[in-house]
Order: structure tokens, then sequence, then C-alpha cells
């Protein structure tokens, strides 16, 4: 099915044009029929996510809704997230309420602290078809970060593009010498584009992810221009960044939740905040794998099958690469263990550090004396 003979469906309590236009997906269309067919309901997109409720868009409307308890997740790790598909209904005149969420098809999850000594998955966005990993080629650029949020999006399953931001600020040559360090570290697969967020050509090189029907994320830190591009996408650069929606009165200044909106493509992108911690959520060092494309490579030439690239003789990763970029492989590799060990294995890991670094301490002071 395509997105034409999608279209073609419409039917009154099915709205599939007005869906597309939200960035309802062939894949989706058929899980969300099914389920409405199954519990009723009308089919709507999360939009925003409250405190105690979530804003739902059916194509052509915004509504408020409430979610009930039994389905609010918020504190376990599979909350609703912006990009949620659900089926809602209106129990009461001008109230509506979430009846059942559809399984995602992709979730972008972090990691973050519960405030209690454990963390918890926080998922991000749900249902993005890319993610658009915004760095200004300004004070904010930075390739260890790029990593990172290239592994975020990679263990989700999602394409990223590289837009790197602020080319307007920078002499030619220094951007031309960005770009190719942030090329040589991202691989020659992933889109990398280099330019002025707030320019009509930031819309030309990025239309091809925001075709009708597709959804992409905007992830970042806070400053690199992810709400300006948004607002260049969605043609209201006019309005000032910050300023999520015209009929929005609140007037926020910066992006303080993440926001579905329409771009002027006919495609969707969701804004969101900078990620002030950005931890991942693996649970296996393999799925790391893609992400280092060069260190992969590169490994098929180790002299060990099984070097772990620290200190073996023959390693053709240390041999090849910059010793900071094997020192961020080997960071987040560090991470995603940590992740999957359990309690036990946590406290002997970090007495295990502990004694090493007695030990270490104590080697030290002999030489001193
Ligand atoms: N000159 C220039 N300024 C930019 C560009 N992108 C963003 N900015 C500015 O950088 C600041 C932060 O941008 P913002 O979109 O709020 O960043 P966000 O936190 O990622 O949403 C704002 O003052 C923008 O006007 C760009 O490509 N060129
Ligand atoms: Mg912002
Ligand atoms: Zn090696």
């Amino acid at each position: 099915m395509t997105l034409d003979t999608l279209d073609a469906n419409d039917q009154p309590d099915f709205p599939t044009h007005a869906l597309v236009g939200i960035g309802l997906t062939t894949a989706m269309f058929r899980h969300l029929s099914t389920r409405m067919y199954h519990a009723g309901g009308a089919p709507m997109r999360v939009i925003e996510v409250h405190r105690d409720s979530v804003c739902l868009h059916d194509g052509a409307h915004e509504v408020a809704a409430s979610v009930p308890p039994a389905l609010n997740h918020a504190l376990t790790d599979d909350a609703l997230a912006v990009g949620d598909w659900v089926l809602a209904d209106r129990p009461a005149p001008g109230h509506w309420r979430v009846i059942e969420r559809v399984p995602p098809l992709t979730q972008i999850a972090r990691r973050t602290n519960d405030g209690r000594g454990a963390t918890r998955r926080q998922v991000l966005v749900a249902n993005v078809d890319s993610a658009f990993l915004v760095m200004g080629l300004d004070r904010d650029f930075n390739l260890r970060r790029l990593d990172r949020y290239r592994a975020l999006a990679h263990v989700a399953g999602v394409p990223a593009v590289v837009v790197l931001t602020k080319a307007d600020t920078l002499a030619p040559d220094e951007t031309a010498q960005r770009c190719r360090a942030a090329r040589d570290s991202a691989g020659m697969q992933v889109p990398l584009f280099a330019l002025d967020a707030r320019s009509p050509q930031a819309t030309d090189a990025l239309a091809p992810w925001l075709v009708r029907g597709c959804t992409a994320v905007m992830l970042g830190s806070s400053g690199a221009g992810k709400s300006t591009l948004t607002n260049t996408l969605c043609g209201d650069v006019a309005q000032h960044t910050g300023a999520v929606r015209a009929d929005d009165g609140r007037g926020r200044h910066t992006t303080a939740v993440r926001t579905l909106r329409r771009t002027g493509a006919g495609g969707c992108v969701i804004d969101t905040p900078g990620l002030r911690a950005l931890r991942l959520d693996i649970d296996d060092a393999g799925a790391l794998d893609g992400v280092f494309d060069d260190v992969a490579q590169l490994a098929l030439r180790c002299r060990f099958r099984d070097c772990r690239h620290t200190d073996e003789p023959g390693c053709a990763v240390r041999d090849a690469l910059p010793a900071e970029r094997v020192r961020n492989f080997h960071k987040l590799r560090r991470e995603a263990q940590r992740d999957s060990m359990n309690a036990l294995q946590l406290r002997e890991q970090r007495r295990e550090w502990k004694l090493r670094g007695r030990e270490g301490a104590m080697r030290a002071r002999a030489k001193r004396g």
C-alpha cells in the first residue's frame, strides 16, 4: 500500500488523509486501524505530553485529553511520548480521554536517574522516521557528543541526519574543516549538512526527510539551533525562537516540552529541549557496533580476534584511529556494560575500582618514598 492509496481510503471515522498529514505511515495505519476495530475510539496522535494530560491531534483539530491512571505509565519505563498514536473517546462533552496506546514502532529513549539512586528508562519520542542531530559549528561543536547522539538514534533503529548549524558565523575554510572532522567521525553513510538554520537553504536540504507522512525529531544540546530550525521548516521564521504555536498564549521562550509540528514540506518535526545528561539506554555493548563503523572495520585486522583495543599488542584500531576516538568508543561501551549489570554486579565493580584506586595510591606513595 502506498500513501496515495492510504489517502484514498478516507472514511468518516478514519480520516486517513488528515492523519497522513500528521505523520501516519502505512505500517502504523495497519496497527491503528486494527486496534480501532477492537477498541473503538478515534485515532489521534500525541503532540505534547504534560504531567496530567496530553495534547492530541486528529489531523484537523487539537484537543487536550486525560490519561486514565491505569494507562499512565509515567513512572514505568514505557510512558506515553510525543509521536505516539492513540485511540481516544469522549466520555462527556468537551472531555477527551485516551483509551489505548498503539504499540510504537520506534522509541528514542535515554536513561535518567530516578532520584533514589537507581536509573530508569525515559522515552523521549515515539514513531519517528529520522533524527536530525543538530549541533552548532561554533562552541557547541563536539564530536564526542555527536557520537553519543548517533548512538542514541542507532540503538532506536532511527536513521540519523547530521545538521551542523551556524555555518554563517564561521569562515568558509573553518566550516569545511569542521565538516570534514564530523564526516570522518560519523562515516560516509550519514547525510551531513552545514547550514544557517534561519535560511531557506535549510528547508531545501532537509526536504527529503520531511515528505508527507514522515516525522523527524530534533536532537541536540540547548542552543544548538533546534527551535530556530523547526521554525524555519514550519515556515514561521518571523516568530521568535521558542514561541511554539501562534495560539499558545503561554509564550514560551525556550522549548520546555517536546512538541510535534507540521512543516511546510508536508512532514512533521518534533522539537525537543536540550538534554543536560544523555545516557544511552542500552543493555548490550554490541548495540554500538553500527555507530563506530571504523572501529568494527579495523577490528578485523587486530592480531587477536577478541581484541578489546585497550592494551593488546597488534591492535589495528589503536594504530589507526586518533586516541580521542578510541577513548570515546571505550567510554560508551563501558556505559552500556554498566547499564546491563544488576545491583550486585555494580557493587562488586565499585569495590574493585576502590581497591584498584587504593593500590594505585599505594604504588604512587611507594614510588615517591
Ligand atoms: N547565526 C546563526 N544563529 C543561529 C543559527 N541557529 C540558531 N541560531 C541562534 O542560536 C540561538 C539558539 O537557538 P535555538 O534555536 O533557541 O536553540 P535550541 O536550544 O537548540 O532550540 C538563537 O539565538 C538563534 O537565533 C544559525 O544557523 N546561525
Ligand atoms: Mg529550543
Ligand atoms: Zn584491537
